[in-house]
């Protein structure tokens, strides 16, 4: 295997060659379980544990080595394992909110290229959770693309219904719709995977990302769940995990979200708001909040119909979920300077 099948370029070439040290060689973490992780380059993969050193050079979790990342790492003697000693910096990352109330983050995983967002078309369907996976890979940089799976549990209008549903409140993302049973959309899936490129599973328990990676590989690379009769998954999956696909390409498959924390800065918010910043370029005040403004070209839009209500309310939403979520990371950092 070589590195550029690994999803290497030249510009992590660059950043190893100014980081890593000259005895370090450079690999790519695949998995990630409890601080113990898994490592790959030319000569196949070997568990790896970071330095105390490099662990203490860390100021918080999100520094800390995850699946996706270039490494540079010394083998041990025997060359069954292998300690990290430097994360190289990262192209691009999916990161949510720690669970509970602190504004630390999670990575989910980096250097992705694109994001893989799963939804069942049975139970599991929500809009707004769609639109805050959109926001979480608008701000790590990565392009996303929509999976409707398990087709085959509902009929076809109601299948449009659902895409109707994403379309009205502005979403232009790529859909394709998926059924593991029946094949339908597994040739658009394998055709949207490039050589040297990294893909990333996400999604709520039970709606087929194991599956599909079982399905792409040809075999039963990964566990997959039974589903409770009340449509609801039971976290198979419980590690990040980065396979690299015969036909080329690799695909990370994640655990099952709970909920997306959505911790994103706002700069990841307008992006994915395009229809609403255009409006808000017409407002008649350049720091219009479009919430009571006279002459607010977005509340004229809601009220003549060009802009969707629920749209507009997500748009909020997320707005004020990251000023406080910004603001409490600030306090947090200066509190911690005072102590
Ligand atoms: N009817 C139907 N069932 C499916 C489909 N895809 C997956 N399943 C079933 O759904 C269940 C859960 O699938 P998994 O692939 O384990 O789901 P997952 O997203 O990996 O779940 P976690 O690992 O818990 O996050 C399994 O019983 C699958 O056989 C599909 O397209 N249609
Ligand atoms: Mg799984
Ligand atoms: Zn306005």
């Amino acid at each position: 295997m070589e590195l550029i099948e690994l999803g290497i370029s030249q510009w992590f070439t660059d950043q190893a060659s100014e980081l890593c040290e000259p005895e370090q060689r450079i690999a790519r973490v695949t998995a990630v379980d409890r601080g113990q992780c898994i490592i790959r380059n030319e000569d196949g993969e070997v568990p790896a544990k970071a330095t105390n050193k490099f662990m203490n050079s860390t100021e918080t979790a999100q520094d800390r080595p995850c699946v996706g990342d270039w490494v540079c790492v010394i083998y041990d003697d025997s060359n069954n394992a292998a300690t990290i000693h430097t994360v190289l910096p990262r192209r691009s990352f999916l990161r949510r909110k720690s669970a509970g109330k602190s504004s630390s983050f999670q990575m989910i995983a980096a250097n992705i290229d694109m994001i893989f967002i799963v939804q069942s078309c049975h139970k599991d369907f929500n809009v707004s959770r769609l639109e805050r996976y959109l926001v979480m890979a608008n701000e790590g940089h990565v392009e996303p693309l929509l999976i409707l799976s398990k087709t085959d549990l509902v009929s076809a209008e109601q299948l449009e219904q659902l895409i109707a549903e994403i379309r009205v409140v502005g979403i232009t993302t790529r859909i394709i719709t998926l059924s593991n049973l029946t094949g339908e959309g597994l040739d658009q899936i394998k055709a949207s995977i490039a050589f040297g490129k990294t893909y990333c599973l996400v999604g709520s328990s039970g709606v087929g990302k194991s599956t599909l990676i079982n399905q792409l590989t040809g075999q039963n690379t990964l566990e997959t769940g039974t589903v409770s009769t009340s449509g609801e998954g039971r976290h198979t999956t419980v590690r990040r995990q980065l396979i690299v696909l015969e036909q080329g390409g690799m695909i990370i498959d994640t655990p099952g979200m709970r909920e997306v924390g959505v911790l994103v800065a706002s700069e990841g918010t307008d992006d994915n708001f395009d229809d609403i910043h255009s409006f808000s370029t017409l407002c008649r005040f350049t720091n219009c909040s479009h919430t009571n403004e006279p002459g607010c070209a977005v509340l004229k839009a809601i009220q003549q119909g060009t802009l969707h209500q629920k749209h507009y309310k997500n748009y909020l939403k997320l707005k004020m979920e990251s000023a406080f979520n910004n603001t409490s990371c600030t306090d947090k950092r200066k509190k911690g300077k005072k102590s």
